[in-house]
C-alpha cells in the first residue's frame, strides 16, 4: 500500500524512486567488479612481466583450491540472486493497481495519443493530472503496437491493437513531463510525443471546471464540434494547423488553396476535396507525401466530416 501523504519528494512519480534504486545497486556491483578485475589485470601484466634479456620462464601448474572454488561460485550466484529479487519487488510494486485510482482510457494510433477521461472530455497529445491522485491508465491501440514511456516516471508499457494494458501512475511532482512512444511504429514515429501536465490539486479542480464549461458551451456550432473531432480522431498526429511540418501536409490555409498531387495533376482544395481526403485518402496524394492515411469512412458520419470541413475552414 503506497504511502499517499508524503508526497514532497523531488521525485516525479511513485515509480521513479525505486527504479533509480534499482538500477544503482546493480551499477555498483558492476562498477566493484569492472575495477577489482581490470585492476588485478593491470597489476599482474606489469608484476608478472618478462624483463628485458631474461629467457621465457615456464607457467606454474596450478591444480584446483576447493574453497576458492566454492567462494567464486557461490559468491556472484547469491548477488545475481539479491539482484533478481530487488528487481521483482520493485517490479510487483509498480504493477500492482493504486487503490482509488480514476480510470483513463488511451488510444495509441499512428501517430497520436488520445486521452478520454470518465467525462467523456477527450485530449489528444495532452494528458492533465493531479499531484497525489493515483491515475489508472486503460491503454488500446487502433492500429500497429506502442508504447507508452514517460521517461521521468521511469514507467513504459506496451500498447497493443485488439487487447487492453494498464499503468498505473501516481504523480508526486508538479511540472510537466514528456509521454513517448517506445516502439517504432512507422514514419511519424519520433513525432509521436505528449505532454503530461501535472497540476496541484485546486488548479486541476479549476481547470477541470473551465474544460467543462468549454465543453457546454461549444456544443451546438459545427466548427466546435469539428475541433473536437479533429483532435479526438488524431488528425493532429499527422496534420500541424500552424503550417509546420509533419508526416502529412499541414491543414493551415489548405482551403481555397491550389493542391499539386502526386502525379503532377493540379486541384482546387474545396469541400469536396477535403471529403474524399477523410474518406478515400490515398485517392489523390498530395506531392511529395507518402499513401499512408487510414481511411475514416467507417469511423466518421457524414455529419462529422461536415463539422471537420467547417473547422478546417477556419484554419487560416
Ligand atoms: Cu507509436
Amino acid at each position: 500500500m503506497p504511502d499517499l501523504t508524503a508526497l514532497q519528494g523531488t521525485e516525479a512519480s511513485l515509480a521513479s524512486h525505486d527504479v533509480d534504486a534499482v538500477f544503482i545497486f546493480i551499477l555498483v556491483i558492476a562498477a566493484f567488479f569492472f575495477v577489482l578485475t581490470q585492476g588485478l589485470l593491470i597489476y599482474f601484466a606489469v608484476r608478472y612481466r618478462r624483463k628485458k634479456g631474461e629467457p621465457p620462464a615456464k607457467t606454474p601448474y596450478i591444480t584446483g583450491k576447493q574453497w576458492l572454488e566454492v567462494v567464486w561460485i557461490v559468491l556472484p550466484s547469491l548477488l545475481l540472486v539479491g539482484i533478481f529479487a530487488y528487481g521483482v519487488i520493485i517490479f510487483v510494486k509498480m504493477r500492482t493497481p493504486i487503490p482509488g485510482a480514476t480510470d483513463v482510457q488511451v488510444t495509441a494510433s499512428q501517430f497520436q495519443w488520445s486521452f478520454k477521461y470518465p467525462d467523456g472530455r477527450t485530449y489528444s497529445n495532452e494528458l492533465h493530472l493531479a499531484v497525489g491522485k493515483p491515475v489508472k491508465l486503460i491503454m488500446t491501440s487502433r492500429d500497429v503496437i506502442h508504447g507508452l514511456f514517460i521517461p521521468d516516471y521511469r514507467q513504459k508499457q506496451d500498447v497493443l491493437p485488439g487487447r487492453y494494458t494498464y499503468l498505473w501512475l501516481l504523480p508526486k511532482r508538479i511540472g510537466t513531463f514528456d509521454i513517448y512512444c517506445s516502439q517504432y511504429c512507422g514514419t511519424g514515429h519520433s513525432l509521436m510525443r505528449a505532454t503530461l501536465t501535472v497540476m496541484g490539486q485546486n488548479d486541476y479542480l479549476a481547470w477541470e471546471q473551465s474544460e467543462k464549461q468549454k465543453q457546454q458551451s461549444a456544443g451546438a456550432s459545427p466548427k466546435a464540434k469539428g475541433k473536437a473531432l479533429f483532435d479526438s480522431s488524431g488528425c493532429g498526429g499527422c496534420h500541424s494547423i500552424d503550417g509546420s511540418a509533419k508526416v502529412g501536409p499541414t491543414l493551415k490555409g489548405v482551403f481555397g488553396s491550389t493542391v499539386t498531387l502526386a502525379d503532377g495533376k493540379q486541384v482546387k482544395a474545396d469541400e469536396e476535396y477535403l471529403r474524399e481526403s477523410i474518406t478515400e485518402p490515398n485517392e489523390q496524394v498530395v506531392k511529395g507525401f507518402q499513401p499512408i492515411m487510414p481511411t475514416f469512412k467507417s469511423t466518421l458520419k457524414d455529419d462529422d466530416i461536415a463539422a471537420i470541413i467547417a473547422y478546417i475552414k477556419t484554419l487560416k
